[in-house]
């Protein structure tokens, strides 16, 4: 069975998400608020080594600069006092009402220059604290009626952002990597940069696309029906995560911000395996923070918010163990070769080939026998993807 969380499993949480008072829609708050102080304890109880936070978590939108302080000095006094650190900030751009029509791509240019500004002072905050990553969830980047929007102007104005805070980066010397939060609709009715590809297509159209990556999120991808652990494979064969979001998901409606497992646990487990396992010769593919963004349920109380945290780390911590399991099973290694996973290593071409040699190779086509995959051998995937479940159930070794 999986042992406790510690530091070096670099598990952190967004103040705003254990803080998470239950409001939603519907209905008004179902816990009280906690203080950051609090939350800090108690991350670093549980063996999280990171509390990440926009700036609206920590003092409330359109705080003096006293109060903004005395807010930071609060948390600067709970790291130092449970060595917790900040690995990842981000800016609110999305619940005071000057948002309401986005901010980097509001119709109002007088709101895109205070959005721009309300970033630099959350940026010099995250840099200030040691962060690495910045992270940019569009979230009212968007619209709900096609007329009101002129997309292309909107991802001109969404580019001038992104291109202007890497210059910034650059010119003070700080050492932060921005990473970009795909997310397919809600609170809007449509998401600029609606998914991760769309996100890998506009990092390329940047100044400084190496300045800037991805923040994936488990359900965002999951929102658009798409399959999370390939969008992450494909994110680090960009080079581009950055940061990882993990939360769970069931299928395509709102945004639910479940624990990490409880939506879909077989892409859950290969996620696992392919961060854990997936780098050159099976070691982790990525080195980042296991960072978690949910939301615990509104039906829960405060012991429900840490139960809820803890499930977060012990079901990452027991899928790792069990896509260890499931790399070590002689079985399951025959099967993948049987499988050809490895084959599609191989480069399809021989080294040097031209066009004329493959024309001229026969055995590539003359006497190559296509029909023989008729009734031929099969691949044995589902054969593959039982082995998985079976580890995934904890029914072998
Ligand atoms: C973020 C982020 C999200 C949203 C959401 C706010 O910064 O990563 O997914 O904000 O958690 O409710
Ligand atoms: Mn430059
Ligand atoms: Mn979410
Ligand atoms: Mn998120």
């Amino acid at each position: 069975m999986a042992s406790a969380p510690t530091r070096d499993d670099k598990f952190s949480f967004g103040l705003w998400t254990v803080g998470y008072n239950g409001t939603d829609p519907f209905g008004g708050p179902t816990r009280n608020a906690l203080d950051v102080v609090h939350v800090v304890e108690k991350l670093a109880e549980l063996g999280a080594y990171g509390l990440t936070f926009h700036d609206d978590d920590l003092f409330a939108f359109g705080s003096t600069d006293a109060q903004r302080q005395t807010q930071i000095d609060r948390l600067k006094q709970a790291l130092a006092d449970t060595g917790l650190i900040v690995p990842m900030v981000t800016t609110n751009l999305f619940s005071a009402p000057v948002f309401k029509d986005g901010g980097f791509t509001s119709n109002d240019r007088d709101v895109r220059r205070f959005a721009m500004r309300k970033v630099m002072r959350q940026l010099e905050l995250g840099v200030e604290l040691g962060a690495k990553t910045f992270v940019m969830w569009g979230g009212r980047e968007g619209a709900e009626y096609d007329s009101a929007k002129d997309v292309r102007g909107a991802l001109e104005r969404y580019r001038e952002a992104v291109n202007f805070l890497g210059q910034h980066v650059i010119d003070q010397g700080w050492d932060i990597r921005f990473a970009i939060e795909p997310k397919p609709n809600e609170p809007r009715g449509d998401i600029l940069l609606p998914t991760l590809g769309h996100a890998i297509a506009f990092i390329d159209s940047l100044e400084h696309p190496e300045l800037v990556g991805l923040n994936p999120e488990v359900g965002h991808e999951q929102m658009a029906g798409l399959n999370f652990a390939a969008g992450i494979a494909q994110a680090l064969y960009h080079g581009k995560l950055f940061h990882i979001d993990l939360n769970g998901q069931r299928g395509i409606k709102y945004d639910q911000d479940l624990v990490f497992g409880h939506g879909d646990l077989h892409n859950a487990f290969a996620l696992v395996d392919l961060l854990e396992n997936g780098g050159p010769g099976g070691v982790p593919a990525y080195d980042g923070p296991r960072h978690f963004d949910y939301k615990p349920s509104r039906t829960e109380d405060e012991t429900g918010v840490w139960e809820s945290a803890k499930a977060n780390m012990r079901t990452y911590l027991l899928l790792k163990e069990r896509a260890a399991a499931f790399r070590a099973d002689p079985e399951v290694q025959e099967a993948l070769a049987a499988a050809k996973v490895d084959e599609i290593a191989t480069p399809t071409l021989n080294e040097g080939e031209t066009w004329e040699s493959l024309a001229a190779d026969r055995s590539a086509f003359e006497d190559f026998d296509a029909n023989a995959y008729l009734g031929g051998k099969g691949f044995g995937f589902v054969r593959l993807q039982q082995l998985a479940t079976e580890h995934l159930l904890g029914a072998r070794g």
